[in-house]
This record gives C-alpha cells, structure tokens and sequence, in this order.
C-alpha cells in the first residue's frame, strides 16, 4: 500500500468526504469525496520508484470506508467497507474502455480468443493423500486469509482448501519470493479475463518474466466457492502467497515457510 499523496511513503492517506446525499428511494448513499480527482490513480503509479516496465494499468486505490448508519426503523448499521478503485469517473481510460470504476461492480469479461469457460470446476479433484492439507478460508469483508503462515518440508506436497465465505472474490496465488508480490499483483490487475491470474494474452503487458514468478494459482472463488491449489516446493525458502483479485495483493497476503 501506497500513500497517493506523497510518492513512495507506505501508508494510507486520509481523505476527506465534502458531502453525503441520501438517493431519493433511500438506498443509497452517494459520499462526495474530492481528492478522488482525475487522474490521481496514474499519477500515484507514475510516481512510484522501481516499477516494471510491464505494467499498463492504473495500480488502483485501496480505499476502507468505515461507516456507522441509523436506518430509518432505528437499526445500527455499523460496517467497513474494502474497495479498489481502479479508475475516476472522467479518467481518459475510463472513457477509453467503459470500464467500471470499482470491483465491487466489475463483470469478469473474457476475450474472444479465450478458452477458458466460467462454467469451469471451482474445486478441482485433487489427491488428498500423501499431502500437507491445510483448510483456509477469508470472512466477511476483511482483505486477510484467516492463515497466514504455513510451515512445511521441502519435498512436501501441499494442499491448500480455501474457502471463501467472504463477500468478495478472491483467490490464492503462490509466488517466488517477497519482491515478486508487487509485480504480480499489477499485472494482474490487466488479466481481468483470466481470472486476475496474469497469463501471455497480451504480450506487452505480460512477458514471460512476470509468468516466471507465479509458481501455482487457484481458480477465482467467487463468494462461497472453495478452490483448491497444489503446491510443491523442492527447496527450503519463504514464498509468499497473495490474492491478486483486484488489488487485494496489498493485504491479502501470508507466507508458506518451507524448511529443508
Ligand atoms: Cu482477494
């Protein structure tokens, strides 16, 4: 995570909310926020050191909403909300490709020349014997794994069952070493179409390099899927694991720690 105000600082920023209006049927609630300007998701990427050549997409803004309501039968409605926000109203990409401004709306669009169906397994029949089975899953609308730390062997297989009962999608992607979550993570927010797993669709975006880091991926879990994904390390050594739905990479993230 990226301050967008000052270039390269890891923290969030705080933004200001001018005006909040109430929708005439009174279910939804529009938040004026005006440092959400045009532009300001390129420019933050634009301005942040050492990022690869390969990205062509904005980054995307994290953004937590905390919000405490009184419905008008009295009730509490005391709730956060975790967005990304990958392009402002009026951004010339926006404009370019109609593209959603939030994934919170987002429709997973496939390519014409792509294969793959939506209709594919979720929970793929993966031999559970002989391996290190670990049962993860993520709840409500937090970005976290409920594991973020998995011990094993090197040699070991393991199996990770997640089950997302969150209100989001998400995934579990398997990558090299810590430097690697980054790239990852923005490139796939290019691979809408391939389930945010960056794949060779478009060369520009992704070369063979960002493929290189990625050593094992689930399908997306859409809200109540479990997928399941099959990793087994040869050598001894941390590798980090990310949801790269969306710009969830910046925390949704834990580490499989592999010992000799
Ligand atoms: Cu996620």
């Amino acid at each position: 995570m990226f301050s967008a105000d000052q270039a390269g600082n890891p923290a969030p920023d705080l933004v200001t909310i001018e005006s909040i209006q109430l929708s005439l049927d009174r279910k939804t609630v529009t938040l004026n926020i005006p440092s959400l300007r045009q532009d300001l998701v390129q420019t933050s990427l634009g301005l942040l050191p050492g990022l690869p050549d390969i990205i062509d997409t904005p980054m995307g803004l994290v953004m937590a909403i905390d919000y405490n309501l009184k419905t008008a039968d009295g009730a509490e409605v005391k709730q956060s909300i975790n967005k990304t926000i990958h392009r402002v109203a009026g951004d010339e990409a926006t404009v370019k490709s109609n593209a959603h401004a939030s994934h919170m709306t987002a429709t997973v669009v496939t390519s014409p020349g792509n294969q793959r169906t939506s209709a594919k397994p979720k929970e793929e029949s993966i031999d559970l014997i002989n391996a290190k089975v670990v049962d993860m899953s993520s709840s409500g609308i937090t970005l976290s794994y409920d594991v973020t730390e998995i011990r094993m062997k090197a040699g070991e297989r393991l199996v990770i069952r997640y089950k997302n009962k969150s209100e989001m999608s998400h995934n579990v992607v398997i990558v090299k070493e810590e430097a690697d979550i980054q790239p990852v993570g923005i490139a796939a927010l290019s691979a809408m179409a391939d389930d945010f797993i960056p794949q060779n669709l478009n060369p520009k975006a992704y070369s063979s390099q960002e493929q290189d880091r990625i050593l094992a991926a689930s399908s997306l879990a859409y809200p109540g899927d479990t997928v399941v994904i099959e990793f087994t390390p040869d050598q001894a050594g941390t590798y980090p694991y990310i949801c790269t739905y969306s710009g969830h990479f910046t925390m949704m993230q834990g580490r499989i720690i592999v010992d000799p």
